[in-house]
């Protein structure tokens, strides 16, 4: 294992550079095919007591089934829960993933064609071999990475490709979320090389290629990024667009906007400018206006000297976001945030990518009237976000800094890395109108003073990073893990939370997390903690003090959590922390009513509803 983790580190160090490419999310288009190969791959954890046979054998060179025994693995999915082994499940260091796929005879053979190998993501650390031959590597667990595998294959065995990913989940001090690995030593209770895997992070560490693997091609020249900026002025909005094209440096680039109805609205040539919509449909939340989540589409085109052509088709909601000392303005309108908190989970695929699951969840998120989420704590797929644009579900996008306790991970190595998962994230984010707000880090111990190992702190923004945000994002548990069964204390203790950070700071505040436990079907009267009733009544202590805040500088509020999630096992955790309004299996709990009523109540209040949504459940 020692050897694994060096290998980790040295890597990390090799990829901490500056981003040089885009990361436009793959699409198809007149001039660009994508080819799913996600499915059933090859599976092998690299069970050698360094976790490093793997690399020494060289099992990139051959075919994963001729180095030993393989099982079947589904893409994407975590690993943990699909064998019925416990080591599967708590596997610590390298595993590897093999499938052969075919690339259609054309793409190799048109030279003028660029073909990419891309993985949606894999927690954490990842390296990727095509024919045997290394293509690339990439540290972080929940963004996208890629490689133009075109000389490869045309080098190796032409339309055959064999894709190999090795994939360790090793936490270290300067990984995002960090953790340590730690050696028992003592031979009297554990036996020799006996190591853990430490976080101070309250989700399972689910591991393994999580979201789609595609092959997609674009033509040698062609668009990398493109980065909209959005206003209006009265009826006029105003898109701002930078295309940035690689490949040729004279490339002809063209930009169309087009409405819902396929009627062009603006367009522009060149690769930076203006385009002006008049009687502009602004990108709006759902329920706050009749007709939310507007998106033109933008296609840009790029002609290179040679002739060729790139298609890309960019949606694009056109809105604004402002934050003033009380409010948190979209459209120059008061936006109050009442939506959940998520995690990606669910049984057997941990956080493996899941179109039913996520069809679901926002289902869910419309029923019960919620108007945002956050993504704790890590980005969450990037179709995730494009189901967020297209529904009008407003987004408080975070990183994986989940955990950040440890002096040691306040060094530059760590803050080097942070920024370049900051960068990776706002590269590939920016342009969804669904993501109003970034989030750094959840909890970290930025409070504590240098010379302190471990400090336990209760706020998402902690006193020292306030001065540097725009918005107070404020996690309590009154009644919980503070005075546990006092709910009568809530009151009194959210007032004085919320006085003291707006006294200090003057910017506007989110509870960006509250709730309890409750394990589904237990009841008590009087409540009693990890009852639904108790549940019920923490969140009614909440609300009556939100609804006396809102009024003043609270702009939202964000259960902990929308569903039930696995965590590590703790004697805190009954199976995973409960505090999901819904099951881990999406059924709704006593709270989930309760918030339901009191969404659409406040949304009722504050929004423009259709008037099939006006009182559904009132
Ligand atoms: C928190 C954390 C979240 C935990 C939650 C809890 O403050 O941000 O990750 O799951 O509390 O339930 O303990």
């Amino acid at each position: 294992m020692r050897a694994a983790e060096r290998l980790l580190l040295a890597a990390l160090c090799s990829v901490c550079q500056a981003l040089q490419d885009g990361m436009l999310f793959p699409t198809e288009s007149p001039s660009r095919e994508v080819k799913d190969v996600s499915g059933l791959w090859i599976f092998r954890a690299d069970e050698s007591p360094e976790r490093s046979r793997g690399f020494e054998q060289q099992w990139y060179k051959s075919p994963l089934a001729e180095t030993g025994p393989v099982i079947d693995m589904p893409v994407p999915s975590s690993y943990n829960d699909i064998t019925q082994d416990a080591q599967i499940r708590d596997f610590i260091g390298w595993v590897w993933y093999e499938k052969d796929v075919w690339v259609p005879a054309r793409w190799i053979q048109d030279r003028g064609t660029r073909i990419v190998l891309r993985v949606g993501s894999a927690h954490y650390y990842s390296v990727l071999w095509v024919n045997g031959v290394k293509v690339t590597e990439h540290v972080g667990g929940h963004l996208p990475f890629e490689a133009d595998i075109s000389g490869v294959l045309r080098q190796t065995s032409g339309n055959q490709c064999r894709i190999t990913i090795a994939v360790n989940n090793t936490l270290t001090l300067e990984t995002l979320p960090p953790g340590t690995i730690q050696y028992m030593t003592d031979r009297s209770r554990y036996p020799a090389g006996y190591f853990v895997q430490n976080t101070n992070f309250d989700f399972f560490n689910y591991a393994g290629i999580h979201r789609p693997v595609l092959l997609y091609t674009t033509p040698k020249a062609h668009i990398d990024d493109i980065t909209v900026e959005t206003t209006f002025s009265d009826n006029i909005g105003l898109v701002s667009f930078n295309v940035s094209v690689l490949g040729s440096s004279k490339a002809a680039v063209k930009v169309t906007l087009s409405a819902q109805d396929g009627r062009c609205v603006a367009s522009a040539d060149g690769s930076r400018g203006v385009l002006k919509v008049t009687d502009v449909n602004l990108w709006w939340p759902y329920l706050m206006h009749e007709n939310p989540a507007y998106l033109y589409s933008m296609e840009v085109q790029a002609t290179a000297e040679d002739g060729q052509t790139d298609v890309y088709t960019l949606p694009v909601g056109i809105r604004t976001v402002k934050v003033t000392s009380t409010q948190f303005l979209i459209n120059n309108k008061p936006f109050y945030f009442h939506g959940v908190n998520k995690h990606e989970d669910a049984d057997i695929r941990g956080k493996g990518f899941d179109w039913p699951l996520v069809v679901k969840d926002f289902n869910l998120m419309k029923w019960m009237g919620a108007n945002s989420f956050r993504t704790s704590h890590y980005p969450y797929a990037e179709e995730i976000l494009q189901m967020a644009d297209r529904h009008g579900i407003v987004i408080i996008d975070e990183c994986p800094g989940v955990g950040i306790k440890d002096i040691r991970s306040f060094g530059n190595v760590s803050l080097a890395h942070h920024l370049t998962v900051m960068e990776e994230l706002v590269r590939r984010d920016k342009n969804h109108p669904s993501v109003v707000m970034w989030s750094v880090a959840n909890e970290p111990a930025s409070e504590m003073p240098p010379e302190e190992k471990t400090v336990f702190a209760d706020s998402l923004c902690s006193a020292r990073q306030a001065p540097y945000v725009d918005v107070i994002c404020v996690n309590s548990y009154f009644s919980w893990y503070q005075d546990p069964g006092h709910t009568e204390l809530i009151g009194l203790q959210l007032n004085t939370q919320f006085d003291n950070w707006y006294g200090k700071y003057q910017k506007p505040i989110i509870q960006s997390e509250y709730g309890a436990d409750a394990v589904p079907g237990l009841h008590s009267d009087p409540p009693m903690m990890f009852t639904e009733e108790y549940q019920k009544t923490v969140l009614q202590n909440y609300h009556n003090v939100f609804d006396q805040k809102r009024k003043e500088f609270v702009i939202g509020e964000l259960i902990w959590n929308f569903a039930d999630f696995m965590t590590s096992q703790s004697i805190i955790r009954v199976v995973g922390n409960k505090k999901g309004i819904f099951t881990r299996q999406r059924q709704p709990k006593a709270g989930a009513f309760l918030l339901r009523e009191r969404y659409w109540r406040i949304a009722n209040e504050t929004g423009v509803l259709p008037t099939w949504a006006r009182y559904p459940c009132l």
